[in-house]
């Protein structure tokens, strides 16, 4: 039985994020489906869980954790790091700089883009009169602009060299979701290489949204 189980949602880009590290680490987990657009979220039962009402969450059933939950993305990228440091995604502790860089891109899209940009924030700003399409769009090439511009400087195959760091595993489904809402990645052109990279990996193949169980029909990769 895996050690792990992964509440997640096919489109969401925070729980590929999970999903992405999971498989590049060779960690096998169980997922459970948790839909969105249902608001399965808000449950009584999924915020016993997590009372941040989001996806994803980690439940560790390694003997010692005994169903150690984290309910944000990034402490759980992190835990799997610590817990599992093969295959490495930050640079070495030796290396502060480098770190703080792979870190700064991570915030770039954690904390400063997706929060903004999430579903309850759309259903938000819809219920204000606004356009949420318009408000994305505008807040991810944001977002994009700024992760190109520290990128540039650092980037190999990948954001940060030619290895796959917990920044990778954040730009890309951001860029999925960004193309979703029509941002062109094109104007970024770092960015775009490094996502055409990382969607040939097979870690990331397995956690694109259309290979999800949850996945809709329709939606499927062929
Ligand atoms: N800071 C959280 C954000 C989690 C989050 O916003 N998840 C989205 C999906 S990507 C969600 O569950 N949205 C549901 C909603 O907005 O109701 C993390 O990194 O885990």
């Amino acid at each position: 039985m895996a050690n792990y189980t992964l509440y997640s949602y096919f489109r969401s880009s925070c729980s590929a994020r999970l999903r992405i590290i999971l498989n590049l680490k060779g960690i096998s987990y169980n997922l459970v489906p948790v839909n969105l657009l249902k608001g399965e979220q808000l449950s009584e039962s999924h915020r016993a869980l997590n009372p941040s009402a989001s996806v994803p969450l980690l439940v560790s059933r390694r003997p010692r954790d005994d169903g150690f939950k984290i309910g944000q993305s990034v402490a759980a990228l992190e835990f799997l790091e610590e817990v599992h440091p093969e295959t490495p995604i930050l640079p070495p502790a030796s290396d502060a700089k480098a770190r703080a860089v792979v870190r700064t891109l991570v915030a770039i899209v954690c904390a400063d883009t997706q929060p903004v940009t999430n579903l309850r924030i759309m259903r938000r700003v819809r219920a204000l009169g606004g356009s949420a399409e318009e408000w994305n769009k505008e807040l991810m090439t944001d977002g994009l602009r700024a992760y190109e511009a520290v990128a540039k400087d650092h980037a190999g195959k990948y954001s940060f060299g030619d290895g796959i760091t917990m920044a990778d595993a954040c730009l890309l489904p951001a860029a999925w979701t960004a193309e979703r809402f029509g941002v062109d990645l094109g104007a970024f052109p770092v960015i775009s290489r490094v996502v055409g990279n990382l969607n040939q990996h097979e870690a990331v193949k397995k956690a694109h949204y259309f290979n999800q169980p949850d996945t809709p029909e329709n939606l499927r990769a062929q």
